[in-house]
């Protein structure tokens, strides 16, 4: 052997030495490996003593197993870049750090023995020769395998175990062979033949990627073996049609129907999706006949958008199975594309919820669909990160790299994930790296913008064409076996395709069934009773003011409590704070658990909502809302990740499949809700038109004027206004507690599901008057648009608005003793009540100056929206809009002219100046 390999000097090496002889634990792992399996102590004399020859013979044999040692850690850590992962590209030359030579060793090493206990085999002793084999058949083969970045040792230790132990090949008998040829055929078949019948429609066919239909396969077989009991798929365009029909179960002749293009108008009401959008579910009987759920979600163009509403899904059926502790019997299955994983930020949002309390769900299972392009983008125009899978790692996930050419390492590869979930409950990534056949679409010719890539790969066999020819030289199938398969399943295709052209064929939309039962009807005003006892209000109260024995309270919260209870007692007033506990709390005690979870919403972003209590000595919390009385509902409040796009898709999720539960998210200020804008339009706002599926999301958005600035003002009531139809959702900026008090109560006790968007209040929180005496609690509803409180014996001038503004225009009223303009509030900005309207606004007949008031900028809040249903309603005594001039910033930064621009609304809205 050629010296030298390490420079380690031989006292240093006596010195271990002597302490592992003393105790083998005091020296790190790796010297224990070096001095247990080796000859080197027979060298030494009777005493452990090394002579001098015998030291220099010890030294070499050590210095040779380090670098055997450092040689297996470089295949562990750098195997996966030599790995044969690329169908279109040769395999990679070993790097350097993999090749013996780097390591000190020549040819004539390769016949030496070596300690082999490092690795996770059942070989004691190696020769060099076959340890490069071993290292190399596990790591760079079809499968490259990133994993030593975890940093939790029996992570890696379970993952060397698996892959080191059979040398990441898998082991298939010819019946599973078989198997995944059957799904390769109908994968690839599917795709041509839906593209010989409906030439130049878009299915963004599969073709280059076709191993994830056996994949998939196996995953589910796999997943029931091991206790999965449902499994939520998420994914893009790519594929989805052939995923919908070979996996789940989706029957050819509806497929071929949408093809056709038929709409059933008495199943599908609203406008419907595109087919590569839609949702489905069915149930999967496995081969030992367990039932798996499968469950596909529906999904916007925009990539990557719904991988959040996956985990809240999946978050929500777990708490419905039970499946609370390791949460292994709901799998999310995220399937990506190259490109959108790489880019798309609500990726690391969502990675970075994938271990936070409230919104773990044991593990998410990725798999990338890498055909190493994104429309006509190749990877180096893409990504600053070498794969494309990099920003997985930043939870540790092990990432697998693997040939889409090799359908076995493909399959080897996803049950080596999912046995990893289903054992460490996080996520793991399969990178399945093929090519795409085609174009992006198929309208799109890739020969424009990838010329040569595309020439090759045009010639290239298919997955399957390549088995066939694997399976027949391993002597598993005859040529004309796998002929056969082809031919029948064409002729089901055809027979299907027949049956879709002569007759619409039931698209089933599966809406509201199972929990959603019931929950279908039509909006209505029909008043939703909301009100709630004293007794059970007064028994909520105490609880909320209830401080355990033993627990240190702040004394701050400690201050409110006495008189809050003393309001509840004697009826008197509550602020918004206790309003809104009173309504999650009356909501608990009557059995319907509430899911709060925001930027720290537990305390509140403006210290007022206190849901949990720090021990101030201890800081152990204590939630009161989960201390009402026994057997009631759970309250689950939640300081959120700093994130808006994937918390918020992530409560709607939750809500889109639990419609028995409050569930809220609410933003720190109501203008980071722009973060989630994707959530809110393409999800919240379109879901019932698209496809079907309601949710019963609350979002509470802090808003209103009040010189914080441009960023902290104003939650864009206006683009949520811009999206309501169809009466799709309820948007809501409630003056009083009580009003908020109903309107969350209602959310859930109303027979229907619809989003709420609610304005809350900042410095409301702590005005004196936005105060609700305890007897609305009990006795009153959710009122749409609230009548003058003291209205004017004869109103000259009627003044409308919404929310906060109310308590400014009424202490001017009041101070400036104004006795003939009237304030009638809109609480309920969408669904307009218009039949209301006009009774409210009917008694105000001797009005001849109706104006709308609002704090926000013209081309902002309610005034564009509301325009001309006002002008429907009260034709030329509609005569104008008070408030801010249009502006291209939500609000000023300058304190001083927010005063006077707040102070000139109040005067021109009262008719104290004449308005501009
Ligand atoms: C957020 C978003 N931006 C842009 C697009 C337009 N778009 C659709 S597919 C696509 C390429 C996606 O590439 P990749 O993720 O690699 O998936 P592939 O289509 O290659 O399977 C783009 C840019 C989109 N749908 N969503």
């Amino acid at each position: 052997m050629t010296e030298p390999w390490l420079a380690i000097d031989a006292t240093y090496l006596d010195q271990m030495h002597e302490r592992w002889r003393q105790d083998p634990a005091s020296v790190p792992t790796t010297w224990q490996y070096f001095f247990s399996g080796m000859s080197y102590a027979e060298t030494a004399d009777e005493d452990g003593d090394l002579c001098a020859p015998a030291r220099e013979v010890a030294t070499r044999a050590v210095r040779a197993q380090a670098q055997v040692a450092n040689l297996i850690l470089a295949y562990r850590r750098q195997g996966y870049r030599a790995a044969c992962v690329d169908p279109l590209r040769a395999c990679p030359t070993l790097t350097s750090v993999l090749t013996p030579e780097r390591w000190g060793f020549g040819p004539q090493d390769m016949q030496t023995e070596f300690d082999a206990q490092l690795l996770r085999t059942s070989h004691e002793h190696l020769t060099l020769a076959n340890l490069l084999a071993l290292l190399s058949e596990t790591y760079c083969g079809a499968l490259g395998v990133e994993y030593m970045h975890i940093a939790d040792r029996e992570q890696r230790d379970w993952l060397q175990v698996q892959m080191e132990g059979r040398r990441n090949q898998p082991a298939l008998s010819s019946e599973q062979k078989l198997d995944i040829l059957v799904a390769l055929t109908d994968a690839e078949v599917f795709e041509k033949f839906t593209h010989s019948r409906y030439p130049g429609q878009k299915r963004f066919s599969l073709e280059g990627g076709e191993s994830l239909i056996p994949a998939l396969h196996v995953l589910v077989e796999g997943a029931a073996e091991l206790g999965v009991e449902e499994i939520v798929f998420g994914m893009a365009h790519r594929g989805r049609l052939n995923v919908l029909s070979n996996v789940l179960g989706m029957s050819y002749e509806m497929m071929f129907s949408e093809f056709e293009g038929h709409f059933l108008p008495d199943s599908v009401q609203g406008d419907g999706d595109v087919k590569y959008h839609k949702g489905y579910s069915s149930d999967w009987t496995t081969k030992t006949s367990k039932v798996v759920h499968l469950s596909l979600t529906a999904n916007p163009s925009h990539l990557e958008a719904v991988d959040p509403v996956v985990e809240g899904r999946v978050r929500a059926k777990q708490r419905r199975r039970g499946d609370t502790e390791d949460r292994h019997r709901v799998l999310p299955l995220l399937i990506h594309g190259d490109a959108a994983f790489a880019g798309q930020g609500v990726v690391a949002e969502t990675l970075n919820l994938s271990q936070l309390k409230g919104y773990r769900v044991g593990g998410t299972l990725h798999l990338v669909i890498n055909n190493q392009i994104g429309f006509t983008t190749l990877p180096e125009e893409s990504r600053s990160t070498t794969n494309c899978t990099d920003v997985a790692k930043m939870v540790e996930a092990p990432i697998f790299h693997v040939n889409g050419d090799n359908p076995e390492a493909v399959v080897y590869a996803v049950d080596l994930a999912l046995r990893f979930r289903q054992r460490f409950s996080r996520d793991v990534v399969v990178d399945i790296v093929g090519y795409r056949r085609h174009g992006h679409n198929e309208g799109d010719d890739p020969a424009l913008t990838q010329p040569v890539l595309y020439a090759g790969i045009k010639n290239r066999p298919s997955v399957r064409e390549q088995y066939i020819a694997r399976l027949v030289e391993q002597g598993h199938l005859q040529p004309e076996q796998a002929e056969r398969r082809v031919s029948q399943f064409r002729q089901r295709l055809e027979s299907a395709h027949q049956t879709a052209k002569r007759e619409n064929v039931a698209i089933q939309v599966q809406a509201f069934e199972g929990l959603w039962k019931g929950f279908d009807g039509p909006f209505s005003f029909k008043p939703v009773d909301t009100s709630v006892p004293h007794s059970t209000l007064l028994s909520v109260a105490r609880a909320l003011c209830q401080v355990p024995d033993g627990f240190n309270l702040n004394p701050k919260v400690a201050r409110q409590l006495p008189k809050r209870l003393q309001a509840t007692e004697q009826q008197q007033s509550v602020d918004w704070a206790f309003a809104e506990l009173l309504a999650m709390g009356t909501l608990l005690h009557e059995g319907t658990p509430v899911r709060l979870s925001g930027q720290d919403s537990a305390r509140g972003t403006f210290s007022q909502r206190h849901a949990v209590w720090q021990d101030i000595e201890t800081q152990q919390p204590y939630i009161p809302l989960n201390h009402l009385r026994d057997g009631q509902a759970r309250f689950c409040v939640y300081n959120s990740s700093l994130s808006e796009a994937a918390v918020l898709g992530f409560e709607y999720g939750y809500a889109l499949t639990e419609p028995g539960m409050l569930i809220m998210w609410e933003a720190q200020f109501g203008d980071f809700a722009n973060g989630a804008q994707v959530i809110i339009d393409q999800f919240i706002l379109g879901a019932e038109s698209k496809w079907q599926r309601d949710s019963g999301i609350v979002l509470l958005l802090p808003h209103g004027y009040e010189g914080q600035g441009p960023e902290h003002s104003n939650a864009y009531l206006e683009r949520f206004l811009q999206g309501c139809a169809e009466n799709n959702v309820q948007i809501c900026y409630p003056s009083t507690p009580a009003q908020y008090f109903h309107l969350l109560r209602g959310q859930v006790r109303r027979d229907i599901r619809l989003p709420l968007i609610v304005m809350t209040p900042k410095s409301p929180l702590r005005h004196k008057r936005v105060q609700s005496p305890v007897q609305q609690l009990r006795d009153g509803r959710f009122v749409e648009i609230l009548d003058d409180p003291a209205p004017p014996a004869r109103a000259r001038r009627l003044v409308l608005c919404t929310g906060k503004l109310f308590w400014d225009l009424i202490a001017y009223r009041e101070a400036q003793g104004i006795d003939d303009v009237a304030l009638v509030r809109i609480e309920q900005l969408y669904p307009f009540h218009d039949q209301l309207f006009r009774s409210v606004v009917g008694a105000y007949e001797g009005a001849s100056q109706v104006v709308w008031a609002q704090e926000e900028p013209r081309n902002r809040g309610a005034w564009t929206f509301l325009f001309p249903r006002l002008l429907q309603h009260l034709g030329s005594r509609l005569c104008g809009y008070v408030g801010r001039e249009p502006s291209a910033s939500a609000a000023t930064g300058s304190l001083n002219r927010h005063r006077q621009e707040q102070e000139r609304i109040v005067r021109q809205a009262l008719g104290k100046e004449v308005q501009q």
